[in-house]
């Protein structure tokens, strides 16, 4: 298949003037190199030092071949969608889900557990990402999902898992929520769980732990479970689980309190007096208290029938409305579990994986700007769709951040394919950015959109001057501080990568001189650690971070000779591996020594890549041999592999694998390293 099957006169439009001058054929354009090329020379074959020309005609018919198989695999509707992969804990929630409410059905049971079997490790332990150690609460969590469908305990994979759990202090040293799962089976005792009170809705926005000082992932599904945790519930336990106890004769070890004089010491003592509270609490307001907060979650769901476009909180959301009394086949409970069903990916040998959540607004503008960067011209039918499709996803009601900034009309994207009330500064960073890259038939409607996104960004940005994900100043210290939250990230400070996507948006949007901006771009140049390179919050890891930074760095007129961009591209050739790729292992959220350092993937090389043809190396020997890498390992349906994980969902415990990630990242590489920087085709004539 090649990239002009549409019939339109070809997708590709002449190089930018910058890649002109430093390929071999300066009247070639990149599509009718590539054509040239094609079957002439095989991936892999480059071998040794690549010349100059051999590697720019490479990497044109490397970017065609890539371009043909992203345009192959776009919707009809015009979005990108490629599977989101996280971890077992997905799968086995799911199947407690549906066991607590007695709707686990032996089809979807043994789909599960073909999945979930199939991810454990040699030494019976599974992880939270691709070669990542054990991990104890996803392999209890799995082990007991697969005892639901049927394994038994002595089998030699679930023996092994169990004797590991036991090792590592069986149930008892699993993190919250897991125990949160067993409680409900009566395989925990609630008194031993951290007391979320519902009465928490009650605390107005200004007071400290009021439910909009938690990111928005982590108070949707706080307040339902302030539900839970006040019900109690317990349904009969289809088996006992003492043997995922240290000592089944006392399985709910208490353990000392830390001392009073610190944070947890203090959060600790408060737990035991709301412990006390529980017991004494008013019934009527604590039943005041649960109305609130099914309104709350009523009010929030989509209208696909999911919360937040993310599976936990719809999880915690369909069991709390259930414990309140709506039963299955009320409309809001039916729509819920329909909207779980549609996290399911279903695989060839019958296996099934649910996603935590569907990316197709980001990955769509993802690809958009990748194909742009490819040389794929601006009005391509593919393109136009692409553009179309997010134009109407555009989100024109406010949501959870008018809390923080009320006054602000609305106007961003969100990830997903339904959650209006949470846009993302990121997504809408990105889709304003792709969507500049399409000429669209209508410029008047694609810039009344620009327009809201940007303005809408520019209200978003935090007090002190850079972007979180999700909302404005959501800094506060404190609920990470809660027994309660022993797992993730639970706040949505700023960050550098959203900063960074956000400055390069504002600069190409020609407000570069904006003391927004600018204070954004210093917010990025002190953020800068001493070896160069910037923090990944929402991918793996300093790579991810220095990737996203140094192109807005440049994108908002710093020049490359600049010492922040000098150290940066320092760095990133300091971690560049022997194979000319580049990898970041997922430890190094806790281990120093892995910072910058893992096997290649694809998309961590296309990152440093983008960085550092930003930083105007193109002619350096770091970028030829990282270009070679990509050729090199490219497949040849001009796909590549990635089995490790590169996003993060939370830093360390929920790691994602973005499956389009391998596709996009290096096809945007490979794209200006061929036609250089991005020229913002769409800013014409708008
Ligand atoms: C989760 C959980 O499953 C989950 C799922 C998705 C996200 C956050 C942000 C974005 C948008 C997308 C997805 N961008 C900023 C990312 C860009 C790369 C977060 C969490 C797990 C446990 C709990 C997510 Br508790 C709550 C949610």
């Amino acid at each position: 298949m090649t990239a002009t099957t549409d019939g339109s006169a070809g997708p590709m439009g002449p190089p930018a003037a910058a890649a002109s001058e430093t390929t071999t054929d300066t009247t070639t354009d990149t599509a009718s190199a590539a054509t040239a090329l094609h079957g002439t020379q095989e991936a892999g074959a480059l071998g040794g030092a690549p010349q100059a020309g051999d590697l720019d005609e490479a990497a044109a018919k490397a970017a065609e071949r890539s371009v043909a198989h992203l345009l192959g695999r776009q919707d009809a509707e015009g979005w990108w969608k490629g599977d989101l992969e996280t971890n077992v804990t997905m799968d086995a929630e799911d199947l407690l889900l549906r066991q607590f409410l007695g709707i686990l059905d032996p089809d979807t049971t043994r789909a599960a557990a073909l999945h979930i079997r199939g991810e454990q490790r040699e030494d019976g332990t599974w992880a939270t990402f691709y070669g990542g150690p054990g991990e104890l609460s996803a392999t209890i969590e799995a082990y007991v999902a697969l005892r639901l469908a049927g394994d038994p305990p002595d089998a030699p994979h679930m023996a092994r898992a169990s004797a590991w759990i036991r090792a590592r202090g069986g149930i008892a040293e699993a993190r919250v929520f897991t125990r949160i799962w067993l409680a409900l089976f009566g395989w925990w005792r609630w008194d031993d769980l951290p007391e979320l009170p519902p009465e928490l809705v009650f605390l107005p926005s200004w007071f400290p732990l009021n439910i909009y000082d938690f990111g928005c992932w982590a108070r949707q599904t706080i307040v339902p479970l302030t539900v839970v945790s006040a019900k109690r519930p317990v349904r009969p336990a289809p088996f006992p689980l003492d043997e995922l106890h240290t000592d089944p004769a006392r399985p709910n070890p208490r353990k000392p309190l830390a001392s009073a004089a610190s944070w947890d010491g203090f959060f600790q003592r408060v737990d035991k007096g709301l412990h006390l509270y529980r017991k004494i609490a008013p019934r009527r307001l604590r039943k005041i208290a649960m109305n609130v907060a099914a309104r709350w979650i009523v009010e929030r769901q989509e209208n696909d029938g999911c919360w937040g476009g993310i599976q936990p909180p719809a999880v915690y959301s369909v069991i709390a409305l259930h414990l309140l009394g709506y039963d299955l086949e009320h409309p809001v409970m039916r729509a819920g579990l329909e909207s779980l069903d549609r996290f399911a990916v279903w695989r060839e040998d019958g296996a099934r994986m649910i996603e935590a959540c569907q990316s197709p607004v980001w990955d769509t503008c993802l690809a958009t700007i990748a194909l742009a960067d490819a040389g794929v011209r601006p009005d391509h039918p593919a393109l136009v769709r692409a553009a179309d499709w997010m134009l109407g996803e555009e989100i024109v009601r406010k949501g959870d951040w008018a809390v923080r900034r009320p006054g602000l009309p609305p106007g961003g994207w969100a990830f997903e394919f339904h959650n209006d009330n949470y846009p993302d500064i990121d997504d809408t960073a990105e889709v304003v950015l792709a969507l500049r890259r399409v000429r669209h038939p209508d410029p008047a409607r694609l810039n009344a959109a620009v327009a809201r996104g940007t303005r809408w960004t520019l209200g978003m940005q935090s007090r002190n001057g850079a972007w979180g994900a999700f909302d404005a100043d959501n800094t506060s210290a404190l609920p990470n501080r809660l027994p309660f939250c022993d797992f993730g990230e639970v706040i949505d400070p700023p960050s550098a990568d959203v900063t960074a996507h956000v400055v390069e948006m504002l600069a190409y949007e020609g407000r570069a001189q904006d003391p927004r901006t600018r204070r954004g771009l210093d917010w990025l140049l002190a953020e800068q650690e001493p070896c160069g390179a910037w923090f990944g919050r929402w991918g793996v890891n300093y790579v991810y971070g220095t990737g996203s930074v140094v192109p807005a760095l440049t994108a908002a007129g710093l020049p490359t000779a600049h010492p922040a961009i000098r150290r940066a591209v320092a760095w990133l050739e300091s971690v560049q591996n022997e194979d000319g790729g580049w990898g970041e292992d997922l430890r190094s959220y806790r281990e120093r020594k892995w910072i910058g350092h893992g096997t290649s993937t694809a998309s961590q090389t296309a990152w440093a890549l983008i960085a550092l043809l930003a930083a105007g190396e193109r002619e350096s020997d770091a970028v030829r041999r990282g270009v070679a890498w990509l050729v090199e390992t490219q497949r040849e349906d001009g796909s590549w592999d990635e089995p490790y994980f590169t996003g993060t969902g939370f830093p360390w415990d929920f790691s994602i694998n973005y499956h389009l990630y391998r596709q996009v990242f290096p096809l945007t590489a490979l794209g200006r390293y061929v036609n250089g920087e991005p020229v913002l085709h769409g800013l014409e004539g708008g």
